[in-house]
């Protein structure tokens, strides 16, 4: 043996004090300490600490690839069908605490790393997120990966190695400012990049037709411009590690990496420019969450990533099944909203241009490979492209989807559709200019379009899907969201995750919904002591974090009331912050009462140009810049607003919550996700009957959740009737007062008139009834007061609610997808 560890760690003299790692862990510390010298370079004396994190991570991969391979020899060999998961986000976070843990090797790395004098915890912290993803949509992605992998499934995703993924936001007096976050800088240990799975992607150019020999016209696309896409993999562990997945992500790389024409003639610096330009394709993820972004780039970046994972699919089923044809019954490619939605014209093309198959033959097998999941049905956020612009981009694909869109319009016609109808269910909406509506192409190129919580999946029925849903009946089936509980439970919560198990075993590990064996333990006082126990030790932790990031001291016995999420209008924030100052002028006119003392807390990202979203951020400072420095409600409330939220912060303001905020508008949230995330973690909800919140209520039970205002059809007969903002404030002094507050500068005393537009706009619109919820919300947190006053109470519902929160596992959506999308197998739960 060239190197021993026994040998690195006599070189210290602290070697001999530190504990000795045993068994399993000594080959483990044995796998780090060779990583560390042979793949990063270090000796174990000179190593700081992010080469330690390298170590571990590069030894827990070491395990991970050779599951790895098993499973993929293992799909090969089967020949089954496998899922592609095409997603424009994926937003991952960090991956160590994740993937030791299930590994089952988090004690092991533990013991391991202790034994040559560091500690596990503080080195994973020093991991950079992954932030591919904007929010819920890219968060979703990451959960599903997990589970594929869970429950069994042969999967791939598909998405962009994003250079830099979604921005960091700092908060400079009180405003958002974004930086670009670096997360590659120290080097991905995760990925392995695949020079040699690279695909051409084309651009503009033109299509030229000639004659087939049967006299059929034969299409040839001759792109102006090539990029290539370049795999990068990184490996998806399962729960346990019974299997590992592949998540591929396309880097853009100039064919011609620098333009030697330009060179030669002496132009240095313009030759490096066009490939500049080539690779910004993958350099940025676009910071926007539920609107489209609009611009050309972003389309690019939409076919350049959709092209190369259906080329690389298709080479793959070629490669192993040799005909085309068998294409639907050995993969199925789910689109993860509209961002991948030109695949339906891809395929198409592929097929028909590339391997001869005829039109009927070519769209059977599209139709029958791809499905489509819908995340919004805010009008404002339904991706269209101008026709002008794929024409010039992707002059094959315009053809394909007119082609596509005459067919449909004339059996729409066969069947009685009206002109209106005709219009609703055409691909190009003629209303706004000539678009492209890629929720129309994405509909009719799948077998089956889901939505993402059982209110949404109706609602999609009655609005924009409408006139669709009625020529293709069926097509529209619900899958509710779900998340994993290796990462918001286990990774996230280690604390509760032992209670748990001492509770009620380890049963529940392997299938969430056992978690109901809790619901005896949900009045034992003991129990409910341990309980509490665990969750002032994460709040303990949480409010550390709050003292070394925003200098804010907090009692960790107090209510902490959570909102965090991207800052979204429709998502209210604001409807939080002015209840919140009802609260203070409240405990001001009153100190005497016995209020609940609350700490209210804020995070989430508002996009770099939605500038009502940052006046939100805004306010809320200038309200915790008053109320944390009035002695009046000293220990009564505080405001707090965290900067950068991420998946890493998430995970540490999640397990300390009481209370989870989910006060969107009626209607206009699809689902939430971290509504789910809360309750698993034993906070209670307050939220509106909108999205997953309706079947959180099903499932915790009414008396265990609290709901409040308007619901989605209200939401609309307003709307309809017209509703003038003014009676709902005169109808409530409350309100009043705090609008004119506000309105008047009270919170921003430097200038006056900063937040009038926020008010004003609440006054004249109020587009997402703020105003109509305000006293049912108000009135509603005084419930949660009432109740928090009563210890045993709230704990029992906290409990009930963990307990009940089985069935929001992303392992249950995940198999609802295999059954009735996907046609693949899983393994079933024991
Ligand atoms: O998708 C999540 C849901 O839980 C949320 O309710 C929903 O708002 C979110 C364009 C989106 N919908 N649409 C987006 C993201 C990025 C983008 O460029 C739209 N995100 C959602 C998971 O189903």
């Amino acid at each position: 043996k060239l190197y021993s560890a026994e040998a690195a760690m006599a070189v210290g003299d602290d070697a001999a004090k530190l504990p000795e790692a045993t068994g399993e862990a000594r080959a483990f510390r044995d796998l780090i300490l060779a990583k560390l010298t042979y793949a990063v370079g270090k000796d174990p004396i000179v190593a700081r600490d992010h080469d330690w994190l390298r170590a571990v991570s590069l030894a827990l991969r070491d395990h991970i690839v050779d599951r790895w391979m098993a499973t993929t020899r293992g799909v090969y060999r089967m020949g089954g069908k496998r899922v592609y998961y095409l997603s424009l986000e994926f937003l991952i976070g960090r991956l160590l605490k994740d993937g030791l843990n299930n590994l089952g090797l988090v004690a092991t790395a533990r013991e391991a790393l202790a034994s040559v004098g560091v500690d596990l915890d503080m080195i994973a912290e020093m991991e950079p997120d992954a932030a591919l993803g904007n929010g819920g949509l890219g968060r979703l992605a990451a959960c599903f990966m997990e589970s594929m992998a869970t429950v069994g499934i042969a999967a791939y995703g598909y998405g962009i190695r994003y250079e830099n993924g979604l921005f960091r936001q700092n908060i400079v007096d009180g405003w958002q400012t974004e930086s670009p976050e670096n997360w590659l800088q120290n080097g991905n240990p995760w990925e392995f990049p695949r020079r040699e799975v690279a695909y051409e992607v084309g651009f503009g150019g033109a299509v030229e037709a000639s004659d087939g020999w049967d006299g059929s016209a034969i299409h040839s696309w001759k792109p102006a411009e090539t990029v290539l896409a370049v795999a990068h993999d990184t490996p998806a562990v399962g729960w346990r590690g019974n299997r590992v997945n592949t998540l591929r992500l396309w880097s853009a790389r100039s064919l011609d990496p620098i333009s030697l024409d330009a060179f030669n003639a002496g132009d240095h610096i313009g030759a490096l420019n066009d490939r500049t330009k080539v690779e910004s394709i993958s350099r940025v993820l676009y910071p926007a969450d539920s609107t489209p972004a609009g611009q050309e780039l972003r389309l690019r970046q939409e076919y350049f990533f959709t092209s190369s994972s259906l080329q690389d699919i298709v080479r793959r089923h070629l490669q192993q099944h040799r005909d085309i044809k068998t294409l639907p019954s050995k993969a199925a490619i789910q689109l993860n909203d509209t961002h991948p939605a030109i695949a339906v014209a891809e395929l198409m093309r592929i097929l028909i241009d590339i391997h001869g198959v005829n039109w009927a033959d070519a769209f059977a097998i599209t139709r029958e490979t791809i499905s489509y999941t819908n995340h919004t049905l805010l009008p404002e956020a339904l991706e269209t492209w101008p026709v002008p612009l794929i024409e010039r981009l992707l002059p094959r694909h315009m053809q394909i989807i007119y082609a596509i869109n005459a067919r449909v319009l004339t059996e729409a016609r066969e069947s009685g559709a009206s002109d209106a109808m005709i219009a609703t269910v055409s691909i190009i909406d003629e209303s706004h200019g000539r678009r492209v509506r890629m929720g129309n192409l994405a509909f009719v190129g799948s077998h089956k379009v889901n939505g993402v919580s059982a209110l949404h999946s109706e609602l999609m029925k009655e609005t924009v899907f409408r006139d669709l849903n009625t020529l293709f009946p069926g097509r529209i089936t619900n899958k509710t969201n779900g998340i994993t509980p290796r990462r918001w439970l286990m990774t996230a919560n280690p604390g509760l995750t032992t209670l748990l198990r001492e509770t009620i075993g380890d049963a529940y590990l392997d299938d969430a919904e056992k978690l109901v064996a809790l619901e005896p333990y949900a009045k034992d006082a003991a129990f409910q002591e341990a309980f509490a126990a665990v969750k002032h030790a994460n709040k303990a932790r949480l409010a550390k974090v709050l003292q070394q990031t925003v200098g804010l001291r907090v009692d960790p016995s107090a209510m902490f009331d959570v909102q965090i999420k991207r800052i979204h209008e429709y998502k209210r924030q604001l409807l939080n912050i002015l209840e919140t100052i009802a609260l203070y002028n409240a405990i001001r006119a009153h100190p005497e009462k016995d209020w609940a003392p609350r700490v209210k807390i804020f995070a989430g990202k508002a996009a770099a140009s939605y500038t009502a979203a940052k006046y939100v951020i805004k306010l809320i400072n200038d309200v915790a810049k008053v109320v944390n420095s009035d002695p009046a409600v000293r220990n009564l409330l505080k405001v707090v607003f965290m900067p950068n939220y991420n998946v890493s912060l998430a995970e540490v303001i999640i397990p300390a919550a009481d209370l989870s905020e989910q006060i969107s508008t009626a209607g206009l949230e699809a689902s939430g996700t971290g509504n789910m995330k809360f309750g698993l973690n034993g906070a209670l909800t307050i939220g509106t009957l909108d999205g997953a919140n309706v079947e959180m209520k099903e499932h915790v039970g009414d008396e265990n959740i609290f709901i409040f205002g308007l619901k989605a059809h209200e939401v609309e007969e307003k709307k309809r009737q017209g509703r003038n903002p003014a009676d709902a404030i005169a109808a409530s002094p409350a309100l009043a007062e705090v609008l004119d507050a506000v309105e008047s500068g009270v919170f921003s005393p430097t200038d006056r008139e900063r937040h009038r537009g926020t008010v004003q706009a609440l006054r004249s619109s109020d587009w997402f009834f703020v105003t109509d919820d305000f006293d049912a919300y108000a009135a509603m947190q005084r419930n949660v007061d009432a109740l928090w006053a009563n210890k045993a109470a709230w704990r029992e519902k906290s409990i009930l609610n963990v307990a009940r929160m089985g069935w929001f596992s992303s392992d249950r959506t995940i198999r609802e997808y295999a059954d009735e999308i996907w046609g693949v197998q899983t393994t079933p739960v024991e």
